[in-house]
């Protein structure tokens, strides 16, 4: 059996972790192929109201496994466009569309699209002596599953051409100070911070979340007009949740919330 992703699910969280760590977890396509399955394993369990990625070991993920025969540079080459088509970008597109949120710990370095896969998440949380590196043009490639779409929003264009040209890692504090990620955490207190952030997530109105999410996606291609729109659709249905009925009475009660997620 394939043990590179390990799922389980534990109090409303879909704990997914990448574990090849003795080559840095870095993606086989045997191992997209099973990460794949657990993002869709989580979005259809009713009982998974929050996703944790995180990697075995020392690092995160060094992205593409480049010793997988799928990306060897044979004669005629590979075709890397087939490889994102038929996994990385799947993989992204789960991600945003997950109705759920899904919190990243990154342990320790996240290169290549590791680091873009990273970036997908929701709130991303990284150990203090984590870094991020687009590698891509150390071998000739662009930064793929999603980079050049997440950088240049996130940190803006001069940044996002800096850490694509030049390839160099950027350490988990000042991606923190340029927005890219939610937190930086001790190495030794990420596991546990990063845990009771996903359990706290599971015990929020998921639906709401997932209306969150969908705002907070379509923001980015959208004008104004188009995202007042949108809120409005949104607040709507939101309205109409069992968890907006009950968020209110609390407040009114002046006691703690018992979100069921719907
Ligand atoms: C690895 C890897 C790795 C295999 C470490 N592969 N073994 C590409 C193609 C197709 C379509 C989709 O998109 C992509 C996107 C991509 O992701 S391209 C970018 C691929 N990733 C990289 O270029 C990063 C390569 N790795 C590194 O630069 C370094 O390993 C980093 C900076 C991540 C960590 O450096 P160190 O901490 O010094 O560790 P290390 O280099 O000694 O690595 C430890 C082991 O892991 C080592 O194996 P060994 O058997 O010698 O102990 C590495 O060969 C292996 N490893 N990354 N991507």
């Amino acid at each position: 059996m394939d043990d590179t992703i390990l799922y389980e699910v534990d109090r409303g969280v879909a704990r997914i972790t990448l574990n090849r760590p003795d080559k840095l977890n870095a993606m086989t396509a045997a191992m997209l192929d099973a990460l794949g399955a657990a993002l869709a394993d989580a979005a259809a369990d009713d009982t998974v109201r929050a996703v944790l990625i995180s990697g075995s070991g020392r690092a995160f993920c060094a992205g593409q496994d480049l010793n997988d025969r799928t990306v060897s540079p044979g004669e005629d080459g590979p075709d890397l466009g087939a490889s994102l088509e038929d996994r990385y970008n799947p993989i992204v597109r789960a991600m945003r569309a997950m109705p759920k949120p899904i919190v990243v710990a990154v342990n320790g370095v996240a290169a290549g699209a590791g680091a873009n896969l990273a970036l997908a998440g929701d709130v991303v949380l990284a150990a203090r002596s984590a870094r991020f590196v687009q590698s891509f043009s150390r071998i000739g490639l662009i930064p793929d599953s999603g980079g050049t779409y997440t950088l240049p929003r996130a940190v803006g264009t001069a940044r996002a051409m800096g850490l694509a040209l030049f390839g160099d890692p950027l350490p988990a504090d000042k991606a923190h100070e340029w927005g890219l990620i939610w937190d930086v955490i001790e190495d030794d207190q990420l596991a546990v911070a990063a845990k009771e952030k996903a359990l706290s997530l599971a015990e929020g109105p998921t639906a709401g979340f997932a209306a969150v999410k969908e705002a907070m996606n379509a923001s980015l291609g959208n004008s104004l007009d188009a995202q007042l729109d949108l809120e409005r659709d949104l607040q709507r249905a939101a309205g109409r949740t069992r968890d907006y009925r009950e968020g209110v009475a609390a407040f009114i009660e002046k006691r703690p919330a018992h979100f069921e997620g719907r």
